[in-house]
């Protein structure tokens, strides 16, 4: 059985990490069987969670986790996609995950109150210089990917229109692509359920509560994939 490795439900979310719930959600589109445990990023093979092990086979990176469960496991979660489709989804992916959620890191980690309730949680118990390198550590990585170079109001204009994007995509359809889910809808669900969560009272949350379809779809799909949680969460 697959073991997929997350940080575990934290700030209202089935996991604090949009990768981990893209990942979770594509397992179970997959139908395939699996079991989550807690891990931290230092033991992930690429030192980035998530990662799965399937029969003492380690994958890192939620697109090769992807990749591997559709070549073991025989199927494709762009099924019912024309090649247009497959395109943008790939396209949508790209700029959720390499742009988008950038901002989502900045608004986090480097917003002091959102900071203080949140990602230093992960560092409960631990000597402060730990969780200050850390910090530290992201401020840098922003800074190099270059959104941490412009000021919160930029980063905050730049996002909302990948949002845009996304919300004309979506359009008035269920789902990005048509009436049934597909891969690239796990990744927009891990996204925008991570921007829309009330734990962090961010612009950036108030750009993407001001795109009603996007809101409905992140209920939608949270109802979808973990109804259990949105019943607890009642
Ligand atoms: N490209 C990776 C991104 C995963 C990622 O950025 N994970 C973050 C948590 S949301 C992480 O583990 N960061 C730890 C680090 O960079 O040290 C994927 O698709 O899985």
């Amino acid at each position: 059985m697959i073991v997929l490795y997350g940080f575990g439900p934290l700030f209202h979310l089935p996991d604090p990490s949009p990768f981990v719930m893209k990942t979770e959600v594509q397992l179970k589109m997959a139908g395939v069987r699996y079991a989550r445990e807690r891990a931290a990023p230092p033991s992930a093979p690429k030192g980035k969670i998530p990662y799965i092990d399937d029969a003492g086979q380690k994958i890192g990176d939620s697109t090769f986790i992807r990749a591997h469960i559709e070549e073991t496991r025989g199927l494709n979660l762009d099924r019912g996609l024309s090649a247009d489709e497959r395109a943008r989804a790939w396209a949508v992916e790209r700029m959720l995950e390499d742009h988008f959620y950038f901002a989502l890191l900045h608004f986090r980690w480097m917003i002091e109150e959102n900071f203080a309730k949140g990602p230093a949680l992960f560092f409960k118990g631990a000597p402060d210089s730990v969780r200050d390198g850390a910090r530290e550590r992201v401020k840098q990585n922003l800074y190099l990917h270059g959104l941490g170079r412009h000021t919160d109001a930029e980063i905050v204009k730049l996002a909302s229109r990948s949002l845009a994007s996304l919300a004309a995509t979506l359009n008035g359809k269920p789902y990005l692509f048509g009436n049934e889910p597909s891969g690239a809808d796990a990744t927009a669900f891990g996204m925008l359920a991570g921007i829309l969560t009330p734990f962090f009272d961010t612009p950036l949350r108030d750009a993407a509560l001001g795109q009603k379809n996007l809101v409905a779809y992140s209920e939608r799909m949270m109802e979808r994939y973990y109804p259990e949680f949105v019943r607890q969460a009642a």
